[in-house]
């Protein structure tokens, strides 16, 4: 694809319970995320890891809630950098927890705003995170970004959201944990997640062309958000938050070797891993080996293929 990386840590660890997210942008550089992509003919660039902004006072009536300020404060910072490195090339935000995704899809909505194209989100997990600040029972703030990048209400005290993604332009992809609240708001929203009984049902093909069709038609921009709790746990156990029954290891590259053939991917995170669970660096292999399908890597090109 010979695509412009850029490569930005996001060492985000406030947005959940589980310490050890931080050390995530490490182990994906330690797993030889670089070079990967370099083999493939990208050219990388490793921007280093983006500093949170200093933290404001902010409060939020739902007693549950921790490291409000903080993950506003991050929100902040990934949101001005991934702008920034969206302009530059294809970023792809190594985490981190999924709190950062509030920064990162605002950063990359700002960006496609600016040059006029609709964003699509694909969404890789196990969770549908659709949680507001409010509607949280943990009060993981992991647990709550594809709402505010639907421009959900209750998010006061962040920056507002640049131009929210519109439901048939977010596919929550894998989904197989919804909390109730979640579930009522997804409803209301007309969110409807490719969820795994649809998976086990339809395969993994026929879905996720339908939206890669839509992203086209569009000319849009297509952000992936990576979770390694949309992995099934017995593939990727460095997570804190596992869920039984997900994608095996030929589903989640097939993800991305449709992802590559599709070519309309414009920036990528990579979240959740928490490398203290890790099992011999196994997860974090994976999810690079999974980048590097994303950006290229295959045994044959079927790309031209008649049949
Ligand atoms: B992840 C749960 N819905 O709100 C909550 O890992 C899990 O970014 C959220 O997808 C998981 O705490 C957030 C139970
Ligand atoms: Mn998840
Ligand atoms: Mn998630
Ligand atoms: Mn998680």
């Amino acid at each position: 694809m010979n695509q412009h990386c850029i490569i930005l840590g996001a060492p985000v660890d406030s947005g959940q319970s589980n310490p050890g997210c931080l050390m995530g942008p490490a182990s994906y550089r330690v797993a030889g995320l670089a070079s990967a992509l370099e083999e493939l003919g990208c050219t990388v660039q490793d921007q280093g890891d983006v500093a949170p902004r200093p933290a404001n006072a902010a409060a939020c009536n739902n007693p549950a809630v921790h490291s409000l300020p903080e993950t506003i404060a991050w929100t902040e910072a990934l949101s001005a950098a991934a702008q920034d490195a969206a302009s530059q090339g294809f970023p792809i935000f190594l985490g981190g927890d999924h709190s950062l995704s509030l920064g990162t899809v605002a950063g990359v909505a700002a960006h496609a705003r600016a040059m006029n194209r609709s964003l699509f989100v694909l969404w890789l997990d196990a969770h549908s995170d659709f949680h507001t600040p409010m509607t949280t029972g943990s009060g993981n703030l992991h647990g709550t970004p594809v709402a505010y990048i639907s421009g959900r209400s209750d998010f006061d005290s962040f920056p507002p959201f640049p131009d929210p993604v519109p439901a048939e332009r977010i596919c929550l992809f894998g989904i197989r944990s919804v909390d109730p609240a979640e579930r009522t708001a997804l409803g209301e929203h007309g969110i409807t997640p490719v969820d795994m009984r649809e998976l086990d049902e339809r395969g993994f093909v026929a879905p996720l062309r339908a939206f890669l069709d839509q992203v086209r038609a569009a000319n849009g921009m297509l952000h992936v958000s990576l979770d390694v709790d949309f992995l099934d746990p017995a593939i990727a156990p460095a997570v804190g938050t596992t869920v039984p029954g997900g994608a095996t290891f030929r589903e989640a590259h097939l993800v991305m070797e449709m992802l590559h053939e599709a070519r309309l991917a414009t920036s990528l995170d990579l979240v959740e891993l928490n490398p203290f669970l890790d099992e011999r660096g196994r997860t974090a292999r994976l999810m690079v080996d999974l980048t590097a399908s994303l950006m290229g890597r295959k045994v044959f090109d079927r790309t031209n293929r008649t049949s």
